[in-house]
Order: C-alpha cells, then sequence, then structure tokens
C-alpha cells in the first residue's frame, strides 16, 4: 500500500497518473498548498523540500519526493512503463528533460502570466521564448511517433506521463497547441486513456481535461 500526498498539480498529477495506469493500491491525502498544509511539520517529515508529490510505502517505511524519483522508484518497483532494456536511457532522459526544463520553464510562466507575479519584461519574454523552444522540441520529436521515448513509434512510459500534465496546463501560459500540431496529438492520445482520466481527478475533481 502506497500512501499518496498531493494536489491538483501537474506534479502531483504526473504521480497519481502512474499510480493508475499501474493499478497497485493507495491511499491519497490531499495536501491543500493555498493553506500551507506542504509547510506543515508533519508534511516536511516525509518531504524536506516542502512541496507535494511524496509518497511513504506503508510496508516499509520508506519516503519519496520529487516527482521524477518517485515515477522512477514505482515504475522500477513494478518493472512498468519503463520500456525495453534497450530504450531505458531514452525514457530517462525525456523524464529528466521535463524535470529540468519543461516542467520548471512552465512553471515561472504560470507565475507571471496566470497569477500576475511579474518578474520583470526582459525575464518574462526570455521564460515565453524558452516556453515556445520546449513546445517546439517537443513537437519535433514527437513527429513520425507516438510516444516521446523508445525505439519505432515509441512507447508509453513515464516520460509521457511526466511531461502530459504540464501540457495539459496549456491555456495557462497562452498557448495555442495547434502550433504543436504533433503535441496535440499524442495529448488527445494520452487523454483517451482511462487511466489518464482517473488520475487527471486525483486528489479531487476540478474540472475534465481540457482537450482543443
Ligand atoms: N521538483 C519538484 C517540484 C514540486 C513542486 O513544485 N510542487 C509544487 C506543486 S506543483 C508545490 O508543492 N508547491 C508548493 C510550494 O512551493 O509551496 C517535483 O517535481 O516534485
Amino acid at each position: 500500500m502506497i500512501d499518496f500526498f498531493t494536489w491538483t498539480t501537474p506534479n502531483g498529477r504526473k504521480v497519481s497518473i502512474l499510480l493508475e495506469e499501474l493499478g497497485i493500491d493507495y491511499e491519497v491525502h490531499g495536501v491543500n498548498l493555498g493553506d500551507g498544509e506542504q509547510k506543515s511539520p508533519e508534511f516536511l517529515a516525509l518531504s524536506p523540500n516542502g512541496k507535494i508529490p511524496a509518497i511513504r510505502d506503508r510496508q516499509t517505511g520508506q519516503t519519496v519526493m520529487e516527482s521524477g524519483a518517485i515515477m522512477l522508484w514505482l515504475a522500477e518497483k513494478e518493472g512498468r512503463f519503463l520500456g525495453a532494456p534497450d530504450d531505458r536511457g531514452n525514457v530517462l532522459e525525456w523524464l529528466m528533460w521535463q524535470m529540468s526544463a519543461q516542467g520548471p520553464t512552465l512553471g515561472r510562466i504560470h507565475q507571471f502570466v496566470r497569477y500576475g507575479k511579474s518578474i520583470g519584461e526582459p525575464a518574462e519574454t526570455l521564460f515565453r521564448a524558452e516556453g515556445a523552444r520546449i513546445y517546439a522540441v517537443l513537437n519535433d520529436r514527437l513527429k513520425s511517433r507516438d510516444y516521446v521515448a523508445g525505439s519505432g513509434r515509441g512507447v508509453y512510459t513515464i516520460a509521457d506521463m511526466a511531461i502530459w500534465p504540464w501540457v495539459s496546463r496549456y491555456a495557462w501560459p497562452e498557448t495555442d497547441l495547434h502550433d504543436y500540431p504533433e503535441v496535440l496529438k499524442w495529448y488527445r492520445r494520452l487523454a483517451e486513456r482511462p487511466a489518464v482520466q482517473r488520475g487527471y481527478q486525483i486528489p479531487h475533481f476540478v474540472n475534465d481535461i481540457p482537450v482543443p
């Protein structure tokens, strides 16, 4: 049994989608970010960085924070969604691309576009350009393939599950997915998966998956 500490954000949904795809038992614990619960001593004891998501393995007591680490830990434990052994480097590079480039860049754009926390016009221009570049990289990657990693047309892995929830927030940085047709096709393909639909609504319903 996995205790899963999360909220209604892309980093949380990466893990809930994986948990749903794996079909393993887990119990959801909502950590209300608006109320600052992520900074409570109880939560910091299992996630010292004070951010969701985090998990705890009830059998061993082991805790894991950081969405990428959690995804790798769960996928390795279950032996699923990592592609074939020869695909592993490719899966990891796209997972790390998500963690280091896509998530942080789009997250920063959300702050000033969606929440109005200005970081100054020059920095905002740079971040917008980087956000567009990142979408273009993903669009190029998805040309002639169905999933971001793996040989041939690719295979569905934790790399897709990590990237998709951030794309689902396309409206927040005012991105028109029609500008990235390969991303749009992939986005819609994943949105049809029952596990993605269930995982999107953890820890509770906010809205239906937006589909342009
Ligand atoms: N690198 C971390 C980032 C986690 C993160 O930024 N979580 C956000 C929600 S998506 C959070 O908990 N924010 C609350 C805060 O910063 O106080 C991961 O991938 O798990």
